[in-house]
């Protein structure tokens, strides 16, 4: 009965989508891709960095184009502006093999009808000239750093020199909350050489880092950016070292001995003074990696950055064995989650981590938000924990009934296409008219939790935004048609969400603005020694700052998107990737909970009102994991099916 309805859901899905790609982007089998999609939505009303948007004509969609008044307005508030309702998705506890699975188009079924029909449109040399060109973006860029700036944190690639924290302006916030004299970039970069089949590569960079990187350093960085940056990436090359399989070629490293576990339980040890002696539970937004929490520190910090430390912290507990990192990580989402409005359900942007007051009341997808509400998912994900998804679930409503607007369905009926705007969180007023390059991860979240029809339309909004300027400017005004703020410091998020809804629908069309995407990145920001932020996304000027999560994501998400048969979506393993990109494996160990009874505690409260524990490292007895699984395990995990098909959980 129940496969019955499984493949019933895999036919409806798969015409749906047929419909959907059909009707968004004007596709026939002739093909038309991106010269007739942009119709569809009206965009070429965008107006033109140089000049008046010009006259609409596409055949679908009300005139007027991405101006459309009816974004002002709140949802419910006209015959095509009611709150959409969430597209019904399979419960939790299916949320195995059937949901993962079909969601990010399983290859077990083989090539089907549409992937046949659209076969030819992006030729398989081109493909692999693509991935070419994204592996030579990566080489040349951490080629550079490794000449030029190693061991400091980044490359600056216009001078070809190195940079490391800011230790004459302390209020560098900028550089400093990023850059702990820690060789960020080489640290972040490691499993992007294993996923790219570097193994050599690799091994050196492994060893280097064991060898060179030290977290004893006087350096105050923001919690958040190190942990997703430094510790998510060291667990990350932890488990492809300690891997069994090792699907990307031999990443093993002779007489490893678990160091980079241990490197990243003592940066995480270091970051747990933020967790301490605040009222809510929400931690201090920076730590000094020497002496703790400075004195004169903020009070206030931003909601993604002190609720998405679960993937990581719950990690290094699961894999210590030792509760303090992801309870510690829990207490602060929670907290937050308790803090949400009454009323609308929606999180603001900033809050007071000892009042609990919101001083930011700004909700939105992007800056300050958007990884709270992916790290909700992921920790769900790969821990399993039901109240992660039940979370995630009320938010993703929260946000259908108040941040969207714009007609329901992506591209038929009356009405400006979707959009998802600022707002007031307590009242659902709109707060102003941009939205942030930031948020273009959404719709490779809403990939991954099965609304890819929403997703078609985000991304393609963010793409016609992309087509008009060769970047995504870091906030874009859809009333005035026009960039807010205009640098571009090569984020990855439109090409995260490109990769994932390729995977999803395997249309060519996402090969496409794959390409078109590296082309503008060769052209607008490549320098003499690596690829430089646009400063100015009209005039293309640039700065000298190539930010490390350019090879961590960027040049990754590129890769994966031409490299078909890359292990990560055939192995058999099944991959999710962390907020900065990391390749982490969904593991039945990750799911064990020997000490659940510490969840069960309200948010907010400590254990007893005592301080966190904090292990010594010589109590320290590692758990390694898919070495340590018991023959057949890979069976439990969501997603495996017998014969171990390569799937994809992303
Ligand atoms: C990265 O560090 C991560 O993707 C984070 O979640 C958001 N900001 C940058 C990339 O833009």
């Amino acid at each position: 009965m129940q496969w019955r309805a499984l493949v019933l859901g895999l036919v409806l899905l798969r015409l749906g989508l047929h419909g959907v790609l059909w009707l968004v982007f004007g596709l026939g089998p002739s093909m038309g891709f991106y010269q007739r999609f942009p119709l569809s939505f009206g965009f070429q009303r965008l107006r033109s960095p140089d000049g008046p948007a010009s006259p609409a004509s596409g055949p679908v969609g009300r005139p007027g184009g991405l101006s459309g008044p009816s974004w002002l307005q709140p949802p419910g508030t006209g015959a095509t502006q009611s709150p959409r309702k969430v597209p019904r998705r399979p419960e939790p506890g299916v949320c195995g093999p059937a949901h993962w699975g079909y969601v990010l188009g399983g290859r077990d079924r083989g090539p089907d009808e549409y992937e046949k029909r659209y076969s030819g449109a992006f030729p398989p040399q081109l493909r692999a000239q693509m991935r070419d060109l994204a592996r030579g973006m990566f080489v040349f860029g951490y080629d550079n750093y490794m000449a030029h700036a190693f061991p400091q944190d980044e490359l600056n690639p216009i001078h070809c020199r190195g940079r490391g924290p800011d230790r004459g302006d302390p209020s560098n916030l900028n550089i400093n909350d990023v850059l702990g004299n820690y060789s960020l970039t080489l640290v972040d970069a490691l499993d992007t050489l294993a996923v790219m089949g570097n193994s050599s590569e690799f091994q050196k960079a492994v060893k280097l880092v064991i060898n060179t990187v030290s977290f004893d350093k006087d350096s105050t960085v923001q919690v958040f950016e190190a942990t997703i940056r430094v510790l998510g990436s060291l667990l990350s090359a932890h488990r492809i070292i300690t891997d069994s399989k090792q699907p990307f070629g031999d990443m093993t490293i002779k007489d490893y001995d678990n160091e980079l576990l241990y490197m990243a339980h003592d940066l995480a040890v270091r970051l747990l003074p933020a967790f301490e002696n605040t009222k809510t539970g929400i931690p201090y937004p920076r730590v000094n990696l020497k002496t703790g929490v400075p004195p004169d520190t903020n009070n206030e910090t931003c909601t993604a950055g002190a609720g998405s430390l679960l993937v990581e912290f719950g990690i290094l507990s699961r894999l210590l064995g030792d509760s303090t990192f992801e309870w510690v990580a829990r207490r602060a989402v929670k907290a937050l989650w308790n803090l949400r409005s009454n009323d609308t359900g929606l999180l603001g942007n900033v809050v007071n981590i000892q009042t609990g007051h919101w001083v930011g009341k700004q909700s939105g997808l992007g800056a300050g938000l958007d990884s709270f509400y992916e790290y909700l998912l992921k920790s769900y994900i790969l821990f399993g924990e039901k109240e992660d998804l039940e979370m995630f679930n009320a938010a993703y409503q929260s946000i259908q009934n108040y941040l969207r607007r714009g007609r329901e369905a992506c591209n038929e009926g009356e009405g400006d296409p979707p959009l998802y705007v600022n707002v007031n969180m307590f009242s659902g007023q709109l707060m102003n008219t941009w939205i942030d390059s930031l948020q273009a991860f959404f719709p490779g979240l809403q990939v991954l939790i099965g609304d890819v029809e929403d997703a078609i339309c985000l991304h393609a909004f963010y793409y016609a935004i992309w087509k008009r300027y060769g970047a995504l400017p870091e906030r874009y005004n859809w009333q005035l048609q026009a960039p807010d703020v205009l640098f571009y410091p090569l984020r990855p998020e439109l090409v995260e969400s490109t990769y994932l809804l390729y995977q999803a629908t395997k249309n060519p069309f996402y090969l496409h603005v794959g390409m078109d995407i590296l082309q503008s990145l060769e052209k607008y920001t490549k320098v003499k020694c690596g690829y430089a932020t646009l400063h100015h996304v009209i005039d293309k000027s640039t700065e000298d700052r190539m930010e490390s999560f350019f090879l961590s994501e960027t040049c990754k998400y590129l890769y994966l998107l031409f490299d078909e048969d890359n292990p990560v979506h055939k192995s058999g393993t099944r991959y999710m990737f962390t907020t900065e990109g990391h390749i982490v494996s969904v593991d039945e160990h990750l799911r064990e909970l020997p000490w659940k009874e510490f969840f069960s505690e309200e948010g907010g409260q400590d254990r007893g009102g005592k301080s966190v524990h904090r292990p010594k490292p010589h109590e320290l007895k590692v758990i390694n994991s898919s070495s340590n699984l018991p023959a057949g395990a890979s069976s439990w995990l969501p997603g495996a099916e017998a014969g171990g098909r390569g799937s994809l959980l992303i």
